[in-house]
């Protein structure tokens, strides 16, 4: 690993020519820009990235720490921004979305017909007496109408919180829930992988289980026609409600610290946390980004692969690219259906330029490509591509090389690019044009982003050792609170002992050299599972809701080849501990449980049982000691504390 760290890749000439920020000397001078006038340089890019409706005369209000605002009162619309804006700038005809649905029929929306789309939605839902304010679900598969169901609810006001379709109706309800939501935007069924799973009889369940009476309609978009149950009262087609609406819907213009959307991750204890955003710092962060982290221009086609139901499907699919009036490419599906050639015939076929990407889905294809040479994308043509990107997780050099030769043919940049749900786009990143590359290290932030290393008393470490990694000074695209929970905003994000720093819950260190970030993982009890956000405490409490089986449970991480880290589980049950046959079979009844509170990538890859869990005479599980086990390592860990020392011995033999 530390010799490739020594690699530098300086950037391509043919992208530095003609490059939104070209050269170190331009990235440099943006740097000193903001550094010279912090509130100056936003406000300078918020005039030229956003139209606003009412011009914002106010930049930075921090009188109310760490509860910032930007640009207070100016007023926008992200849909107006996104679509109208584009139109009048005579870009109407222009592809908006190529989308190709998991068997491969391909679709092609122009902006003129996504803002008509997105009127007639907005019109019906207005029409629903869904108002600005509002909290509307969406829980939907990949596909136009998707993005249409978020941009609809930015023209009207309302807050869309997206559910990853992959989440279980125990999940949905508490985020419908704790959203207080009064809508759900859903489908009969989603596609993955020439299988059809269902949406719309998930929401049932959710709805069906109380708690969530604030809900008054579901609409429903018809993918595949499966049959679903349909409650006259409540449910509605989206097809019927839309169809006489008028494709012409007066953008509702809002203040820019209006939540555009709510969007729940996993955090360190068992609840996940309803992240906010607002509408026109993160509108500025989200266009800015797209443009100098992926040089996007008029000709490019862009493409990220993420879910909709996740951040980087938020900026990158939903806000971004359309803010600039660029063309993306939208696929339904995964990568490895109909085969893992997937993502290289559709580079090849819909001559993609940039491509985003998650490690984890690089790595599987590498295996994929190793064992059948027919997937390897040394097979496609692939000569169209000229920027590549990384998200999601640390990428590690061997990945990244074989991504840069074999996708890149050696001339794209790669783009590995540091953020996190909370700071709703790129923080730490190169640009294609200006930055060095080095395998396995995220570089320098993105200019005016205030990124350091620090201790836990919030002081500086120097360049080569390890530490926490924060966010000095607020920016426009942060998390404003948490839904319902400011005090816990304060305590997850400002902690006091770190002297009003955003707090990251990553840890990092910085190349003496070059002072480039190499960021080290999470410092807190948050798994990162193929690029998902997970929190050890949430699978926890699933474990133990099995009450019938389990006494006890603790899950820890542990480094996987190809998902980046792998999900342990130590159980304790409510009888004897099983073995052989008997382990295998409960082990496998706990991984559906899990699949069915959370979502079926919260199944843990381990279960290991045992009489009991490593304590201290005071009670504290000792997690420490089973991250080593977990992973196989002898223990050199202090266990004079621990109050049962044998139980070590069983855990590490077990299963
Ligand atoms: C965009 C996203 C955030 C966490 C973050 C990190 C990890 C993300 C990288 C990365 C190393 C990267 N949002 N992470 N990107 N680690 N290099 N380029 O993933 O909220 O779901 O996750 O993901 O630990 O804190 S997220």
């Amino acid at each position: 690993m530390s010799d490739s760290h020594s690699k530098l890749y300086p950037p391509p000439p043919q992208i530095v020519a003609g490059a939104h920020v070209s050269g170190m000397a331009a990235y440099e001078k943006l740097c000193a820009e903001a550094q010279a006038d912090y509130p100056g340089y936003w406000a300078r890019l918020a005039r030229e990235m956003v139209s606003w409706k009412q011009p914002f005369t106010k930049v930075l209000n921090d009188s109310n720490a760490p509860f910032f605002k930007w640009f207070e009162d100016g007023t926008l619309n992200a849909s107006y921004n996104c679509l109208d804006r584009n139109v009048e700038r005579g870009l109407g005809d222009k592809v908006a979305i190529i989308f190709e649905t998991d068997d491969g029929k391909i679709t092609r929306v122009t902006y003129r017909e996504l803002l008509e789309r997105t009127c007639r939605l907005a019109n019906a839902l207005k029409a629903q007496g869904v108002k600005k304010g509002d909290r509307v679900v969406i829980y939907m598969p990949m596909s136009v109408e998707g993005v249409v169901a978020m941009q609809a609810c930015a023209r009207i006001g309302a807050t869309h919180s997206v559910v990853f379709g992959g989440f279980s109706a125990q999940s949905l309800r508490d985020r419908i829930q704790d959203a207080g939501a009064v809508m759900v935007l859903t489908a009969d069924e989603q596609v993955r992988g020439g299988k059809q799973l269902p949406l719309k009889a998930i929401v049932d369940e959710a709805l069906g289980m109380g708690g969530c009476e604030t809900v008054r309609k579901v609409i429903v978009y018809r993918r595949t026609g499966g049959q679903v149950a349909f409650d006259a009262a409540r449910d509605l087609w989206l097809h019927e409600v839309t169809q006489n609406q008028p494709t012409t819907c007066e953008p509702e213009w809002v203040e820019a610290e209006h939540p555009l959307f709510l969007l729940y991750t996993s955090g360190s204890t068992g609840k996940p946390k309803g992240v906010q955003h607002s509408t026109g710092g993160y509108l500025l962060h989200a266009a800015l980004t797209t443009k100098w982290t992926f040089d996007l221009k008029d000709k490019d086609i862009f493409w990220c692969t993420a879910d909709i139901g996740w951040v980087t499907g938020h900026t990158y699919i939903a806000y971004g690219p359309l803010a600039l009036g660029g063309t993306e490419l939208v696929f339904e599906g995964v990568p490895t259906f109909p085969d893992a050639g997937r993502f290289w015939r559709m580079i090849q076929d819909h001559k993609v330029t940039i491509f985003y990407t998650a490690p984890t889905a690089i790595r599987s294809l590498i295996k994929a490509a190793e064992s059948n040479e027919a997937v390897h994308p040394k097979r496609y043509d692939l000569s169209s591509l000229r920027i590549l990107g990384s998200v999601g997780e640390p990428i590690n050099p061997a990945a990244w090389e074989w991504y840069h030769a074999n996708v890149g043919g050696g001339r794209c940049p790669i783009v590995d690019t540091w953020w996190q749900t909370e700071t709703g786009g790129h923080m730490i990143t190169p640009l294609p044009g200006a930055t060095p590359l080095v395998p396995g290290s995220c570089t320098l932030p993105f200019p005016g982003i205030d990124a350091a290393i620090v201790d836990e008393t919030g002081q500086d470490v120097p360049h080569g050792q390890g530490g926490i990694l924060v966010i000095k000074k607020p920016w426009p695209s942060m998390i404003r609170t948490i839904w319902g929970d400011p005090e816990r905003f304060k305590k997850s994000y400002y902690p006091p002992e770190l002297k009003g720093y955003y707090l990251a819950g990553d840890g990092a260190s910085r190349d003496p050299q070059t002072g480039y970030f190499t960021i080290t993982g999470r410092i807190d009890d948050v798994l990162n599972v193929s690029g998902h956000r997970m929190g050890t405490m949430e699978i926890e409490s699933a474990l133990v809701s099995c009450t019938e089986l389990v006494a006890e449970a603790a899950v820890v991480g542990r480094p996987d080849e190809t998902t980046g880290e792998a999900i342990c589980a130590f159980v304790v049950l409510k009888r004897p501990r099983p073995t052989g046959e008997e382990a295998k079979k409960i082990a496998n009844e706990l991984r559906n449980w899990v699949a069915k509170e959370i979502g079926p990538i919260a199944k843990p890859k381990d279960i290991r049982f045992g009489d009991n869990l490593p304590k201290t005479r005071s009670g504290k599980i000792m997690r420490r000691l089973l991250r080593s086990i977990a992973r196989g390592e002898p223990i050199t860990q202090d266990t004079s504390t621990l109050e049962n020392p044998a139980i070590l011995d069983q855990l590490a033999q077990s299963n």
